[in-house]
């Protein structure tokens, strides 16, 4: 990871290597925090923001879920990650905020811990690969379940249930493959370790709901309106593993993973093991509209 000059901290702008916290900050001993991952592209006429008034509201709502009051506007945080690609010279990269709950408070109960509200930005290249965006990955569903509606909030992006993720992805990772599939309790798909999936099979396009644990992921949202307005035939509807090894295509969208195709389903191919037609139009119509190359949807554009 490369620093950048400045990360936002509470109001301020500091330098990277003084954006520090207290030790004894809530959100790191007990997970209290809720974040967001944005891009920024480079499109002919500037640098534009994906969605972003729409991933700061996903943070407002998450906050809200988790219980972490949240002092700011929408449009202040839009402002200010606009202004920090800015002072940071980047013309494309990848916008992390995150709120949590820091000192003032230890034991469970994070009543009296200050709110810290921190933004950062730097640039971040293919997730999964470069070699994954173009051939597809390996993935293998992963022998810890998704944390279950009953336990935490599968569709709000709280810090605390990413060790859920990371434990799902360290254990693919040490077992040869590119990236781990998570399954809910009733065994249905319900997303990558950081990614919403798609599978196609007889035509017909499919993702799991938001109910079967999957994080309500603005990659996922975009692409599947941009393929229902391409003529495809959508489907949110419960997937299982058999489905997956009869898919004809499988992918994974994310902001950091942008649509990156899937080649092997737990050593199986997916298909004919390439990546296929559909996956193909998504990755063409998805980035295509983030450059701005395409104007499909101009709406989700936001100019710094
Ligand atoms: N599911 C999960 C669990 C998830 O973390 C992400 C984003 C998605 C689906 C896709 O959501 P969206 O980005 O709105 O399309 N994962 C972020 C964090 C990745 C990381 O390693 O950190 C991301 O892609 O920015």
């Amino acid at each position: 990871m490369e620093a950048t000059e400045h990360i936002w901290m509470d109001g301020a702008l500091v330098p990277w290597d003084e954006a520090k916290i207290h030790v004894l900050s809530h959100g790191l001993h007990y997970g209290t925090g809720a974040f967001e991952g944005i891009r920024a592209y480079e499109t002919d006429t500037g640098t534009a923001v994906f969605r972003l008034t729409d991933h700061i509201d996903r943070l407002r709502r998450s906050a809200k879920a988790f219980g972490i009051p949240f002092e700011y506007s929408v449009e202040e945080l839009v402002e200010v990650c606009k202004e920090l690609l800015r002072v940071n010279g980047l013309r494309s990269g990848y916008i992390r905020p995150i709120t949590f709950f820091g000192t003032g408070s230890m034991g469970l109960n994070p009543a009296g811990a200050k709110v810290r509200m921190v933004i950062a930005a730097w640039e971040w290249g293919a997730y999964l690969g470069e070699e994954g965006l173009q051939n597809g990955i390996r993935v293998a569903v992963s022998s810890w379940r998704r944390i279950g509606q009953n336990s935490f909030m599968p569709d709000a992006k709280g810090t605390g249930g990413y060790i859920n993720s990371v434990m799902a992805k360290t254990a693919a990772i040490k077992a040869g493959y590119d990236e781990a599939l998570l399954l809910n309790d009733d065994g249905l798909i319900a997303e990558g370790s950081g990614e919403n999936l798609f599978m196609v099979r007889r035509g017909v396009v499919h993702t799991p709901p938001t109910s079967a644990g999957a994080l309500d992921g603005l990659t996922r949202r975009s692409v599947y309106q941009l393929l229902e307005e391409d003529g495809y035939t959508m489907s949110e509807s419960a997937i299982t593993r058999t489905d997956l090894y009869y898919a004809d295509e499988v992918f994974f969208t994310g902001t950091a993973a942008e649509v990156t195709p899937v080649r092997e389903v737990d050593d199986r191919p997916v298909g004919d093991g390439k990546p296929g037609p559909v996956t193909r139009r998504a990755q063409e119509l998805f980035m295509g509209t983030v450059h701005g190359k395409l104007d499909l949807h101009p709406e989700w554009l936001e100019y710094i």
